[in-house]
């Protein structure tokens, strides 16, 4: 049978950061049902150097260190990947790899789910000040999370995995959920109320109460467009 889980692979020079996020939660639910394999290759195993170097001083001087290309490159091809826009009858079996960096295009749903249909991701994180500027041959993408700064690439990619995992089939156990997420249809979430009915003095809003199915949908809707437009009409304007 073809296969169907999606491989990602992520290349570090901090493997151990990536423990608690992967164990824990969702992503390792969707590792347990094999929908998702996850792999990871530490950099520094690729090192040829006496110390096990993967950075080096920056030609043209300056602060900072650079991420040396051959173990970054050793470690890439390691996954199978090759360089960009290799010829693939199905192009979504190619090993896409994405390079989490500040210049990237900044993550969003559309490109979320643009990835999710890919059967195997290998994510570049890097460190310092950044990698070797040849290595972008071997680069399909590049992601940012948002205009802030980070120390380095690990955080985006959980952050890249995490929102691409909870779009394979299997991994929410209620699809609905995914599909009235905020984002997903263009507007922000409707807001959600649980027992007790009243809370220091606050009600439930009594539509909720009333098991009026279709008018508590429309409130949804109505309720979900009066904060899209408040809080983000950038959303609505799109
Ligand atoms: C941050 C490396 C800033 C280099 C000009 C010359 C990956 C990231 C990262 C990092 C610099 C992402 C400078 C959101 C992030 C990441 C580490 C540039 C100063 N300017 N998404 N030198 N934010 N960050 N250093 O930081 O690797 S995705």
């Amino acid at each position: 049978m073809a296969i169907t889980y999606m491989k990602i692979d992520i290349i570090t020079i901090f493997p151990a950061m990536f423990k608690g996020p992967l164990t824990e939660s969702l992503i390792s639910r969707a590792s347990e049902k094999e929908i998702l394999k996850i792999n990871i290759t530490d950099i520094r195993f690729f090192s040829k150097d006496k110390n096990k170097k993967v950075d080096d001083k920056p030609f043209g001087g300056g602060v900072g260190m650079v991420m040396k290309p051959e173990p970054l490159y050793d470690a890439i091809k390691s996954t199978g990947a090759r360089k960009k826009n290799g010829a693939y009858k199905n192009p979504y079996l190619k090993p896409y790899v994405i390079y989490m960096s500040p210049q990237g295009k900044t993550l969003n749903n559309k490109i979320v789910k643009d990835l999710a249909k890919f059967k195997h991701l290998v994510i570049v994180c890097g460190h310092y000040e950044g990698i070797d500027e040849r290595i972008m041959n071997y680069i399909d993408e590049e992601v940012s999370i948002g205009d802030y700064v980070l120390t380095g690439g690990e955080i985006p990619a959980m952050v890249l995995i995490d929102s691409v995992a909870r779009m394979l089939p299997g991994v929410v156990k209620e699809e609905e959920s995914v599909k009235n997420d905020s984002f997903y249809n263009g507007l922000l979430d409707y807001p959600h109320y649980t027992r007790p009915v009243i809370f220091k003095n606050h009600r439930v809003p009594e539509i909720l109460l009333s098991g009026d199915h279709n008018k508590i949908s429309d409130w949804r809707k109505k309720e979900a467009y009066k904060r899209t437009k408040k809080r983000r009409p950038d959303l609505l304007s799109d």
